[in-house]
């Protein structure tokens, strides 16, 4: 900042605290709206940091997370900078699938507690400037809902709240299912009921029934069970795989898609009948709907949002955001391309490529977004490798727009590859077999968060966790890298604090290869001095000279380093002989000489 800017600035502060005194004491839901400033809304510029509850902390010992426990942790998170979380689901569920198939969609699940505690999460959340997003799973409910047991038994309103379907006879005059479509979790995506005499599509697990939303008494029924959560004072949903909610009315065979050997694997076929239907598009239009009016009836409140979770095509995921004749979906449909389409193999030129990529294709006017780690993919540390962490991390918090990030990602926390088949709960893990479980497992990012180099890393007292702990808890923790000097979990910290200044909040910016090796992005803003963040995604150490990218030789100043970084913050460099050794990212400030 320059000697003017930081007048300005203390004026601002002053003017802060002077509104501040003058406002009423603001109400639990008040509290909800958090720091905005004239260009840019909450959500625009929040780290989003989700809390995988069953790993996250368990309060009563036995083994499994809960919400008490993450309440414990709450105040972590504030001091850690965090002002929105996204709970995987914590919904009343049999847990086939962890939660992701539910049997009571406006229930918690006991085993993380009651709704008070749920009611106490989102006061003290609100307290502490937290927001609560939750997981909102419409693609399929349990088998064990109401809802699909009075549609088994053809309950007069409930006859249509599945997809259901007559099955057919082959030559031998045996019954087959309906047609050749898959489960994304291996085998036929139809289960047979013996009380229907009918079958039912299941895109997930058979325990997890498809959702007819075609049925306007079933969207009405989901729009309940998401206004139900806003009057509970939930900040948004993060909408479980919307792309899987709409099949081709008329069942017909998917096209082989040459791909597979297996007529059980979902490679098998082409799945432009289950997948990404235009239906999609207008039922998350038709949820942002809904939150739009929600917003616009209690204005006192801030905006609420929906981020929505899909693996598909960028012009689609686009369309999310806004279609071409501008009407509005999802706030936030993820960009997963820092998991699909990056890892350590890549180049400088790739990663360039999919952060530009995106820009380029965003509607005018929108928040990017950068997932960088989830429940459903290997960890940062093991998919570019540990000493990679620092750099990612930057990469993430100082592009422009949201970041993604998953619990235990700020320590670097590693996939826990040696999870033995007899530990193994993973659905999809199971279903492969003991031979090629760990090709597909999810078990080992799912381990406990390591608080500490206490018993279970701190996590529980119990016994036994519901998943192991992974060994490397007694250095790898948080407790250590709050205690150490330099730490992954400090660079995050640095991170998040840089990340509240305007240029990084609303900056301009541009991105630019150097090398095979090296790119370089840099944020700038009117009277403020530039951000530069320049990485070396490769195995070697080099010189950089940064002086075409900034035009004219100016002085680096370093703002943040990583951990293992011969750099200091505060340390001068030249920009035109830069070292950055392996794996190396920097954040540095441009100053005028
Ligand atoms: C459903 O599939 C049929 C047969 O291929 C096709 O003609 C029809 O356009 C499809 N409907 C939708 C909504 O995609
Ligand atoms: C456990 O952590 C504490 C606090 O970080 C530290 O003082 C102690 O030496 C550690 N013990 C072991 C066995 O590593
Ligand atoms: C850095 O690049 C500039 C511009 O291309 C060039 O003039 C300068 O000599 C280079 N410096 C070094 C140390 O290579
Ligand atoms: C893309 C995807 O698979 N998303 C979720 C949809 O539902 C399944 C089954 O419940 C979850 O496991 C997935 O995470
Ligand atoms: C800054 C820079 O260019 N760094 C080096 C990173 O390592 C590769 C070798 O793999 C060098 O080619 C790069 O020059
Ligand atoms: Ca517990
Ligand atoms: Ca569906």
């Amino acid at each position: 900042m320059s000697p003017g800017h930081q007048i300005i600035g203390a004026i601002q502060l002053l003017l802060l605290l002077l509104c501040s005194l003058l406002l009423p004491t603001p109400s639990m839901t008040s509290l909800l709206k958090t720091e905005t400033d004239d260009f840019i809304d909450w959500w625009q510029h929040a780290v989003f940091y989700q809390i995988y509850p069953r790993s996250f902390k368990d309060s009563n010992g036995d083994g499994i997370g809960d919400l008490q426990g993450i309440i414990s942790k709450l105040p972590y998170l504030a001091e850690t900078g965090i002002t929105a979380t996204w709970l995987s689901p914590i919904f009343q569920s049999p847990m086939v699938d962890f939660g992701y198939d539910i049997s009571d969609f406006k229930s918690i699940q006991s085993e993380y507690g009651s709704m008070s505690d749920f009611e106490e999460l989102v006061h003290t959340a609100a307290r502490l400037g937290i927001k609560i997003i939750l997981d909102f799973v419409p693609n399929h409910s349990s088998n064990q809902h109401e809802w699909f047991k009075k549609s088994a038994a053809r309950a007069a309103g409930f006859e249509d709240y599945y997809v259901w379907a007559d099955g057919q006879l082959d030559e031998l005059g045996v019954r087959q299912p309906p047609n050749n479509w898959q489960s994304v979790f291996y085998g036929s995506a139809w289960e047979w009921n013996e009380q229907r005499k009918q079958y039912y599509l299941h895109q997930f697990t058979k325990e997890q029934p498809d959702l007819n939303f075609r049925n306007p008494v079933v969207v009405q029924a989901m729009d309940e069970v998401l206004l139900f959560w806003l009057n509970k004072g939930v900040a948004g949903f993060r909408i479980d795989a919307v792309n899987h909610l709409f099949e081709n009315e008329t069942l017909p065979d998917e096209p082989l898609s040459g791909q597979s050997t297996d007529p059980l694997s979902y490679d098998y076929t082409k799945h432009i009948y289950t997948k990404d239907l235009p239906e999609v598009l207008s039922m998350v239009q038709h949820w942002r709907k809904l939150l739009d009016d929600y917003t616009a009836q209690h204005p006192e409140d801030s905006t609420r949002i929906m981020m929505t979770e899909a693996y598909a095509g960028l012009t689609e995921l686009m369309n999310y955001y806004e279609d071409s004749s501008g009407i509005m979906g999802s706030h936030l449909p993820f960009n997963f391309h820092f998991i699909t389409d990056v890892n350590r193999e890549s180049d400088a030129r790739d990663f360039v490529y999919n952060v530009e990529k995106w820009l380029i294709y965003m509607p005018r006017g929108h928040a990017a977004n950068w997932v960088i780690g989830n429940h459903d993919n290997p960890r940062v540390a093991s998919r570019f490798g540990s000493a990679s962490v620092d750099a990612m991390n930057m990469l993430l918090m100082t592009l422009p727009g949201v970041a993604v990030t998953y619990n235990g990602e700020e320590l670097g926390m590693e996939d826990y590859r040696d999870i033995s088949w007899k530990e193994t709960v993973d659905p999809p893990a199971r279903n492969a077999g003991e031979l090629k479980f760990k090709m597909v497992s999810r078990d080992p990012v799912r381990t406990p968060f390591q608080w500490s180099n206490a018993t279970n890393a701190g996590f529980s007292e119990a016994a036994k966790t519901w998943l192991p702990v992974h060994p490397n808890y007694l250095e790898m923790n948080l407790e250590a890298q709050q205690q150490a000097a330099k730490s992954h979990y400090r660079v995050y910290r640095s991170l998040i604090e840089l990340r509240k200044l305007p240029i990084l909040r609303r900056g301009k910016f541009s991105i630019e290869p150097l090398s095979r090796a090296v790119f370089a992005f840099k944020r700038t803003l009117k009277d403020y001095d530039t951000i530069i963040v320049v990485i070396n995604v490769s195995g070697k150490e080099q010189l950089v000279n940064l002086t075409d990218f900034i035009d004219r030789p100016q002085q680096l100043i370093v703002e943040v380093a990583g951990v293992d970084s011969s750099y200091e913050p505060g340390q001068a460099l030249s920009s035109s002989a830069l070292t950055l050794a392996a794996h190396e990212g920097l954040v540095c400030k441009l100053l005028e000489t």
